[in-house]
């Protein structure tokens, strides 16, 4: 069981990195969704690099290009189709003053501060390892819906659905 949830984990990852489902069959998941920021020579993430791609899943979930994210664009887009519960984790996040618009602005301090999180070392830059270790608690927490620190297996369930309707 622990180990099919670490799969599912990995998974999600590379599903939230690709946003796309059918792409990958297998393979080291994580290093791809470490291998779509750009890298300096010793393979570590700056934070413009990663703000960049944080601006540019901004940018597709912003389907009119007003520079908000709505709740409406945001379970329309294609990535909540796969993962309606990480969608939400996603917004819920960035949408800092709860008025169920993400603005560009909240999206960029989220992001900063995320950021500040992942880097545990503090060299300002992103190891692949920080940055997996964030993402899992991350996607613990995205799946554990009831914020009790343990996922049941309807929590895990619910997340890994979309994987069984293929
Ligand atoms: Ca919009
Ligand atoms: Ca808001
Ligand atoms: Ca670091
Ligand atoms: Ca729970």
């Amino acid at each position: 069981m622990r180990d099919l949830m670490m799969i599912t984990v990995l998974v999600v990852i590379g599903l939230m990195s690709s946003g796309c489902a059918g792409k990958f069959r297998g393979g080291d998941m994580s290093s791809h969704m470490f291998n779509k920021y750009e890298q300096t020579e010793e393979g570590l993430v700056t934070e413009t690099s990663y703000t960049e791609v944080a601006v540019s899943r901004f940018e597709r979930l912003d389907s009119d290009d007003d520079d908000n994210v709505t709740r409406a664009e945001s379970t329309e887009s294609r990535f909540a189709q796969f993962m309606p519960g990480i969608m939400e984790h996603w917004f819920e996040k960035n949408d800092i003053n709860s008025d169920d618009v993400v603005e560009k602005p909240e999206m960029s301090t989220t992001t900063a501060k995320e950021f500040i999180a992942m880097d545990t070392n503090k060299d300002d830059l992103l190891s692949k390892e920080e940055m997996k270790s964030y993402r899992k608690g991350e996607l613990f927490d995205a799946m554990d819906s009831d914020g009790d620190g343990v996922l049941t297996r309807a929590e895990f369930q619910s997340s890994k659905s979309p994987f069984e309707t293929r």
